[in-house]
């Protein structure tokens, strides 16, 4: 395996300042001339040195230089990873015709047939596939496009930038010419074709450019794309009010593809989406749908300026633009929504993958040192913790200095390819301080931990809190420094008042919410003229990416989760409490036959939850989308964290009693929030009407976890009726884990229901994949060979096979191995095509060594046959490698 490491960065021998491109689309021959600008860079090009253009899998017609055709063996030579110029020039002009077949490329890089559309995805290193080229992010050129395809088959020709010529041309073919006037990466660059229609808006930017706005899809689909224009709108005018960034071309166009390896890709003017996050109505599309449109629109969108305008050096540099791109998308959703409810969404997204990935053998930094296969590397890490690293700096710097540094950034690097210190050192000089320790967040791997115990002293009025922080060895690192770790924090007093913190030394004490540095290992802080001995509320809003411990008492909790000032310390205050009675119950030295009551503490805190939405009216500033979120149960991947051996069906046992507990006891309450907050007015995707659809729809979850016979009935007449998917889907996930005389007969007709909806399809595999029942993977089997089901649809794939072993972790780690040798089989047969979406699947394999003794050889075993599959691309042997170290 060949590694690239970032030690031996070197920068490009050549500029490529432009290019012409010249596409004669087909399906099964596209034809591809590059007409290159090549100029040497003197300063970095060492006397004869050759230079590699990357190429993969071309069929190479012609090379011309200046002209003159180019001979193989004397003036080039064909290379596993391109074409090498064995004499390159001092500067010239390159001319290369190439041939590809979009409808074999089942990888989905390059170009590639969707359908009988024709489209692209270059990030990180596809545009290889569609010519040989300098494939590497700080290599920017000015591109111009031409497309020539038959008008009947492919009517839309797409690429970036402004469309400058069209028009017909002899034989049935026609012809459009883009040019797009920002130099960028090639892998911003995009071409579609197909038969496609538009929606169409305008946005007029804060300076007073209007900017078209063209989002195109199948016919059959156009009625569905309100939503994320909406979102695109809000998009654009929120980056002008909060990072004064206005959109740069004249027009931005959005591209739906049913085939697609991630969610959607900011090519520059011509983003190319997966389906599914591009259309909805209510009939097909969930209010988790509607916000995950309208965050990643928003990110594409945002990645025009952090992405786009300014980009990365190189690959390690990926969450330079990533995690500042989700950063920004997050804070955009919480503007949008709710705040508190937004951050808790994002904090259980870190749990349930980041952290584990942390702890795990693929475990890198958020700027890794090397990689074999760069398309390993966009990862929760990355992009995730990356947001979160982000979001540190705005926590330590405060909204302000944060923009400070923003506007510094851009002034120093926009049309630049720049690395994760050049924007530290934006954020570090626009603010006059020094973030060098900070940029461990970046080298180190690993979710340290961070220690607290506390002393109140009631004769000076003094209270310390000491803190101690530690990060468990990763890969490579078995060692690390101390992080600079931001403590958002306050001071309760017993009966839940805010006491006011005033440090040893200050002058004056401090209202709300302060932010204590933890740099060293080991850490005091005091505090003096304290009235009382306090409860800590600490790591407010999520403050850093890091596991908090600190003994508190049950009752300290329940007056956190009652009184903090801060939403997120509430909810997680509660989920203290929560994975405490979980932890307990699944422990393997006192297991015992299965809870049937409910500790009091959590009894208290279901009972203050519900409280305010089971009165009369309900009670002031309640909102249902929080209630919810208290009443999910920690989730199992995130509670596997947390013991030092994994017994994932213990786990479930332990979640699935409480929750059956918890439906019980509340029953009445429950079935009083159903009936309070069933909707009879027409669906809006509100996040105020999606919080009482969520808190309803979690009600009728315990109700029927609890055994419930007429909230068992209501889920299936929801199931069969409701009139929008959030509540019909929110059933059929409820009734799947019953018995239900009507079950199957219930999956048919949704399933006849939505026969012509791709996405809607999605959604009835990952329901039926994801069902308790224990005959689960043998109907997940058998719908492999359902007619709707695709193996080469990623969305596909992911809902059926993805969603059984990454969401069904008890049944996926079935003791007799049943769930590791499925998993197995659909990596190695999917590894056959498309190596991308294999190396995403094999995933739950990774953490064998986490697992009890049984269980790790059975993974492992696995492992070891992916490993020993003849011809395994190099995206699943280098996860397979790192998991078998
Ligand atoms: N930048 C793309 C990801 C491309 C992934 C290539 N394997 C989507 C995004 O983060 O916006
Ligand atoms: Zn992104």
């Amino acid at each position: 395996q060949t590694v690239t490491r970032l030690a031996d960065y070197r920068p490009p021998l050549y500029r490529l300042p432009s290019v012409s491109l010249t596409f004669w689309l087909d399906r099964q021959k596209t034809t591809v001339e590059a007409r290159i600008r090549l100029e040497r860079d003197e300063a970095v090009y060492r006397p004869g040195e050759s230079l590699l253009l990357h190429g993969g899998k071309l069929a190479l017609e012609s090379l011309t230089l200046e002209g003159e055709p180019l001979m193989e063996g004397r003036d080039y030579r064909l290379v596993p990873d391109g074409l090498e110029l064995l004499n390159p020039p001092v500067a010239g002009e390159l001319v290369s015709r190439v041939s590809i077949d979009p409808s074999a490329n089942l990888e989905l890089e390059g170009l590639y047939a969707s359908g009988d559309m024709l489209c692209t995805q270059c990030e990180a290193e596809g545009f290889r596939k569609i010519t040989y080229w300098l494939d590497r992010p700080d290599l920017l050129s000015v591109y111009t496009v031409k497309l020539i395809a038959s008008a009947a088959d492919y009517p839309v020709l797409l690429a970036n930038g402004n469309c400058i010529e069209h028009g017909t041309m002899p034989g049935g073919q026609h012809f459009a010419v883009w040019h797009d006037p920002f130099p960028k990466p090639a892998y911003l660059f995009a071409v579609v074709a197909g038969q496609l229609v538009k929606t169409a808006d305008r946005f007029t930017t804060r300076s007073g450019r209007t900017v078209d706005l063209e989002i195109w899809t199948r016919a059959a689909d156009a009625a569905k794309t309100g939503h994320a224009m909406m979102s695109l709108k809000h998009s654009m005018a929120w980056d002008e009010q909060v990072f004064g960034l206005e959109y740069d071309l004249d027009i931005y166009m959005i591209v739906a593809v049913g085939d697609f390896n991630m969610g959607a890709m900011e090519n520059k003017g011509l983003n190319v989406f997966n389906t599914k996050y591009v259309l909805a109505d209510p009939q097909t599309a969930t209010d988790l749908d509607y916000q995950g449109i309208e965050a990643v629109i928003a990110h594409e969108y945002f990645h025009n300026w952090t992405g786009n305008r300014v980009t990365c050096r190189d690959w390690f540099q990926l969450s330079l633009k990533e995690g500042l791109t989700v950063f920004r998308d997050q804070q955009f959703s919480a503007d949008m929504n709710s705040a508190a409810v937004q951050r808790i969404g994002n904090v259980r997204g870190l749990r349930a993958v980041q952290f584990p990935e942390d702890a795990g053998p693929t475990a890198h930094p958020v700027r890794p040192d090397s990689y074999v296969e760069i398309n390993n590397f966009y990862t929760a890490t990355v992009y995730n913790k990356g947001a979160e690293v982000v979001r540190m700096y705005h926590t330590l710097l405060g909204a302000d200095g944060f923009r400070r540094g923003m506007d510094l950034y851009f002034q120093r690097h926009d049309g630049q390819a720049v690395t994760c210190d050049d924007f530290r050192a934006a954020m570090a000089d626009a603010n006059g301080v020094d973030l060098s320790q900070f940029g461990r967040w970046y080298s180190q791997a690993g979710t340290p931990v961070v220690r607290v115990t506390d002393q109140y002293d009631t004769e000076t009025k003094t209270y310390t809190l000491t803190m101690t922080q530690s990060c468990p060895p990763t890969p490579g690192q078995p060692v690390k420094e101390p992080f600079l770790i931001p403590i958002a924090m306050g001071l309760l007093s017993a009966d839940g008042q805010t006491l006011p913190t005033q440090l040893t030394g200050e002058a004056t004490a401090q209202a709300g919410t302060r932010v204590l540095r933890l740099s060293d290992v080991r850490q005091s802080f005091t505090f003096v003229n304290v009235a009382e001995a306090p409860i800590p509320s600490l790591l407010r809003g999520f403050s850093a990416p890091v596991k908090l411990e600190r003994a508190w008492t049950d009752a300290e909790l329940a007056t956190l989760a009652a009184h903090d000032s801060d939403a997120f310390a509430r909810w997680e205050a509660g989920q203290t409490v929560l994975t405490r009675v979980l932890l307990a119950d699944a422990d393997p030295a006192s297991i015992g036959p299965a809870r049937t009551d409910l500790p009091e503490t959590v009894a208290n805190l279901v009972a203050a939850t519900l409280a305010p939405f089971t009165g009369e009216t309900v009670g002031a500033g309640a909102d249902p989308a929080f209630a919810a979120l208290c009443l999910a149960l920690p989730g199992e991947a995130y509670l596997a964290e947390l013991v030092p051996v994994v017994y994932p069906d213990r786990l479930h046992a332990a979640r699935n009693a409480l929750r059956t507990a918890i439906g019980r006891r509340y029953a009445d309450d429950l079935l009083k929030i159903i009936a309070r907050f069933t909707d009879t007015g027409p669906f809006q995707p509100t996040a105020e009407a999606a919080g009482r659809r969520a808190l309803r729809n979690t009600a009728l979850d315990l109700l029927v976890a609890g055994g419930n016979s007429a909230a068992i009935a209501l889920a299936a007449d929801q199931a069969k009726a409701a009139g929008n998917m959030t509540d019909r889907l929110a059933a059929l996930t409820a009734l799947v884990d019953t018995d239900h005389p009507e079950r199957s007969a219930i999956l048919e007709a949704f399933q006849a229901d939505f026969a012509e909806d791709a996405l809607v399809l999605d959604k009835w595999f990952t329901v039926q994949a994801l069902s308790r029942r224990a005959d689960t993977l043998a109907q997940v089997t058998a719908l492999l060979g359902h007619p709707a089901y695709d193996a080469k649809n990623p969305n596909k794939v992911r809902a059926l096979v993805g969603s059984f072993t990454t969401g069904n972790r008890a049944q996926f780690h079935a003791l007799d191995g049943s769930g590791y040798g499925f998993l197995a089989d659909q990596v190695i047969a999917t590894d056959g095509f498309n190596g991308k979406l294999a190396a995403r699947l094999v995933a739950p394999l990774a953490p064998w060594k986490k697992m009890d003794p049984a269980r790790q050889g059975l993974m492992r075993a696995e492992l070891d046959r992916i490993r020993k599959t003849p011809g395994l691309s190099k995206d699943v042997t280098e996860i397979v490698e790192k998991a078998l170290a």
